[in-house]
């Protein structure tokens, strides 16, 4: 089965999507996404002038072998362009493997090791009353587990509080705005800690012990500072504290786990094994947060899982709005087939983005399952897509109150 055509399709309903469409010789088609927010026409061009033209003729069902000959004939290795670009062909030839087989990818990944995935959303709120409604509108959704997201006081904007819907569509929380530069945004780590302790007493107060609840730090904290977090939350049980501080210095988790047993998350910008060696190897984190999209796609994501698997570090694959629906179905099967799967973000596409890409997942009672549709279950409408067309968005970035640039 020869591939005939490498087509990347750009398309942005409620947000730039960036898919890889593969065409064989027989006429199966397969999808892979390869969306990187705020940098998504340097994954474009890496895919069209360096890997579209090397993947005509070449066998669709070498998926390892084309894998490895895209990571190690580029030299340059790793990044986020480049791993993108080859989760791109690594899904789409999944998908394409799945149909020739007439089975979902998971079943080629070893069939179903649960019935479901349980899966978190996100609520926020500026205030208390705005929290609360957030997550009992979360829960009557039929979300089992919430991530929690607030404003502090005395800051104007902040990350992961969703931004209210002008058109009165089901609002699409998204971090990046269109627009040619990125939104400046403000912060202060001290009145953060402060706050945060308060909030989840609050919630734990109005909704029990038992609901899981999780917490984003967006890389904001030095390990000392992610410590104190760990260590005040304690008494609310949370499922895992996020990103607590920028793990490229791997070692810094070695100060916050000494302090604190508040379960840590990390991984969303990482993109091959190798940001994940000493993370799991000293049981630095206990969740594997990698996205398939970021990560070189459906092969790597099972291979870092089949390594966490021996240190017991489970799966908590990334799923924000972008991630696309190629990309999250994708890690729905790597995440219903493997044994250490630990809960999957599902924040959920508009309509727009929904019209475009036509999905067999299913979200039910909390739980996803990605349907069982030869491939990924997933099908792009190249029509539709066409109907929104690229836009330049970015996401923020925030200064201290003294105008240092600091990690948002
Ligand atoms: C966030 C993301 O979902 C999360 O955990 O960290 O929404 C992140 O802000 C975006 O993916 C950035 O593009
Ligand atoms: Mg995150």
């Amino acid at each position: 089965m020869k591939i005939v055509a490498a087509d990347v399709v750009v398309t942005s309903p409620n947000r730039n999507f960036v898919t890889l469409k593969i065409t064989t010789d027989e006429g199966l088609t397969g999808l892979g996404d390869a969306t990187l927010n705020g940098r998504e026409l340097a994954v474009v061009s890496y895919l069209r002038d360096h890997v579209a033209p090397l993947l005509i003729g070449r066998d669709a069902s070498r998926i390892e072998d084309t894998w490895q000959f895209l990571y190690r004939s580029g030299y340059w290795r790793r990044g986020p362009v480049t791993m993108a670009a080859i989760a791109a062909v690594d899904m789409a030839l999944w998908d394409i493997k799945g149909k020739a087989a007439e089975m979902p990818v998971y079943q080629l990944l070893g069939g179903a090791s649960r019935d479901g995935l349980m899966a978190y959303g996100h609520a926020s709120g500026t205030s208390l009353p705005a929290l609360f409604d957030s997550i009992r509108e979360h829960q009557e959704q039929g979300y089992r587990s919430i991530r929690v997201q607030t404003g502090v006081p005395g800051l104007k904007s902040i990350y992961g509080i969703a931004a209210q819907s002008t058109t009165g569509e089901r609002y699409d929380h998204e971090p990046a705005q269109r627009g040619a530069y990125p939104a400046e945004e403000d912060w202060d780590t001290r009145s953060y800690l402060r706050h945060l302790p308060t909030v989840f007493e609050a919630v734990r107060h109005e909704f029990g012990p038992d609901l899981p609840l999780l917490h984003d730090g967006h890389h904001r904290m030095t390990p000392i500072q992610a410590a104190r977090l760990g260590k005040s939350l304690e008494p609310y049980d949370l499922f895992w504290l996020e990103d607590c501080t920028p793990a490229e210095n791997q070692e810094a988790l070695r100060l916050v786990r000494q302090h604190t047993t508040t379960p840590l998350a990390i991984g969303e910008i990482f993109n091959t094994v190798w940001d994940f060696q000493a993370l799991i190897k000293e049981q630095l984190i206990d969740y594997v947060r990698a996205a398939s999209t970021h990560f070189g796609g459906i092969s790597p994501l099972r291979k870092v899982m089949d390594y966490a698997a021996q240190y017991q570090v489970k799966s908590g694959f990334h799923g924000p709005t972008d991630i696309s629906p190629v990309g999250l179905a994708a890690q729905m099967h790597v995440g219903l087939a493997i044994h250490n799967f630990g809960i999957q973000e599902y924040m959920q596409h508009g309509a727009k983005t929904n019209a475009v890409f036509q999905q067999s997942f299913t979200f039910t009672d909390g739980y996803l399952h990605p349907g069982d549709k030869p491939g990924l279950g997933v099908e792009l409408d190249v029509d539709e897509a066409g109907r929104y067309p690229y836009e330049v968005a970015y996401l923020p970035y925030n200064r201290l109150a003294d105008g240092t640039v600091h990690d948002w």
